[in-house]
């Protein structure tokens, strides 16, 4: 179980962490309290069916860990890795400059800037080295990314995508009827 303590000590979030042997996707974030941003992306993995690992990887705290989690990545099986933080946001840049896995970057909602500045830490790599980044708190949308990039080279899992996109369309039309009745 990876939990999220508040300010005073107690839990606020806990996710429990699958024991897969053979984790395709890695989501990492620079802190427990980015938990309840993170954990959304674990839910589309675990509505899509894929095997996850998940962790508190920290650029400027644990930059060891952090250089031996990217490093290894590839040799683990990880085919793509999530990469959540906020503020002065480099862990998803730093880790995508270390593996030639694609990265998706989660900018999380910081409480000084509202997370412009996380968004902007992440979303203006420089050229040679990019990182996908989703919506500021928007690790939903990081989820669903993993799952298209594994699935360009899986049939069943767009199959799965196509499913899961028409059930959006279904929800729309029906609160459309809904709301024209
Ligand atoms: C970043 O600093 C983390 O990604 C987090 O979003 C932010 C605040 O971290 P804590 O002070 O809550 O640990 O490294």
């Amino acid at each position: 179980v990876l939990k999220a303590v508040d300010g005073e000590g107690n839990d606020s979030t806990s996710i429990e962490v699958p024991h897969k042997s053979s984790p395709s996707v890695g989501i990492i974030m620079g802190s427990d309290s980015d938990l309840p941003t993170m954990k959304d992306a674990a839910v589309v993995l675990d509505d899509f069916g894929i095997p996850y690992e998940i962790s508190v990887v920290s650029a400027h705290r644990t930059p060891e860990y952090m250089y031996e989690y990217a490093t290894t990545a590839e040799a683990r099986g990880i085919n793509v890795i999530i990469a959540g933080a906020g503020g002065a946001a480099h862990l998803p840049g730093m880790v995508a400059a270390l593996t030639p896995l694609p990265v998706v970057g989660v900018p999380v909602k910081s409480s000084a800037l509202s997370g412009n500045d996380s968004l902007l830490s992440i979303v203006q790599m420089p050229k040679g080295i990019p990182v996908a980044t989703v919506a500021i708190g928007n690790a939903a949308n990081a989820g669903l990314l993993a799952v298209r990039i594994l699935g360009a080279a899986n049939p069943g899992m767009r199959q799965k995508m196509a499913r899961f996109m028409s059930s959006e369309s279904t929800m729309v039309e029906t609160k459309r009827r809904k709301l024209e009745s």
